[in-house]
């Protein structure tokens, strides 16, 4: 916890799953001297779970900003709009993401198309682009982390998840290139990959049909979002020489993308 004191951690899509387990395990593991920017377009929810940290750990303090990854405009002016007391940030956990529907080609909706993609790789790369040049003020080259939240979808294609799986391999092919890049700096370039999480992930995949939602997990034992944010905050709290550079977690019953044990 020590070598998490002082630092800003900036996590995109906070108002839910990962993203909220993260801002709250970092709180948990941290309680006090530590900054949390928490971004997500319900602003509302992030206000709520400013709340909760503030109770919790009165010693953190909390910036929710409303702030859609998807919208480059929204993207480049965010970090200009940072309060001063929040801008020198040290880690960057680029969560926010979704998935929408279990459409084949040729059937796939255009515009569930443009914002899978707009969201989970063109907003990821764009945050990277507006956070690195702070990072690279720092000495040896610059000194941050990026944890970039990847998925087995981006290891492994499946039916139903075409694009889906693209923009997850996408999200591992930029990471590498990127901690290739970086290798003359400090820059800790990080990805962790979950299996089947139970999050809101799917109900936004069927468009708010909660009962379809439940079946996801209907006769297996998903991961909770709080297993992944533990490993999020574990990566950040790392030494400063040791990256944990690329990591699959699962739960018991699985064993890749549509490898699962499930109770009848
Ligand atoms: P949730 O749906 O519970 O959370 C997704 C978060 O992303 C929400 O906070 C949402 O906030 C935010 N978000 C979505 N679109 C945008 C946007 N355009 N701009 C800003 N924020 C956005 O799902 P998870 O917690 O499961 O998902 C988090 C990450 O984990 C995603 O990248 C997902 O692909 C990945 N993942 C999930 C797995 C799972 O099984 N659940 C497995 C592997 C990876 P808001 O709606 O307020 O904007
Ligand atoms: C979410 C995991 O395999 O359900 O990234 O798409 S999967």
């Amino acid at each position: 916890a020590a070598r998490l004191k002082g630092k800003t951690i900036l996590i995109t899509g906070a108002s839910s799953g990962i993203g909220k387990s993260t801002a709250l395990e970092f709180a948990k593991t941290q309680p006090e001297d530590l900054k949390l920017i928490l971004t997500a377009r319900r602003i509302d929810t992030l206000k709520e779970i400013a709340t909760e940290i503030g109770k919790q750990a009165p010693g953190v303090k909390v910036l929710p900003v409303k702030l859609d990854v998807s919208v480059p405009e929204e993207v480049s002016a965010f970090v200009g709009g940072l309060p001063q007391e929040f801008r020198e940030v040290d880690v960057l956990v680029n969560n926010a993401g979704l998935v929408k529907g279990m459409a084949q080609a040729p059937d796939i909706n255009p515009a569930d198309i443009s914002v899978m993609f707009a969201t989970n790789v063109t907003g990821l790369i764009n945050m990277t682009q507006a956070i690195l040049p702070i990072f690279k003020t720092r000495a040896d080259g610059g000194r941050g982390d990026i944890i970039n939240i990847g998925s087995i979808a981006g290891r492994e294609p499946y039916q139903g998840g075409s694009i889906y799986c693209a923009t997850k391999a996408a999200v591992r092919s930029f990471t590498d290139a990127l901690r290739r890049e970086l290798i003359a700096t400090r820059i800790r370039i990080i990805e962790i990959d979950p299996g089947q999480v139970e999050t809101e992930f799917s109900v936004v995949r069927f468009g708010g049909d909660k009962a379809k939602a439940d079946k996801v997990y209907e006769g297996v034992e998903p991961l909770t979002p709080d297993d992944i944010a533990e490993v999020v905050v574990f990566a950040a709290g790392r030494r400063e020489n040791v990256v944990l550079a690329d990591t699959l977690v699962f739960p018991n019953h699985q064993a890749a993308a549509t490898v699962m044990h499930r109770k009848s």
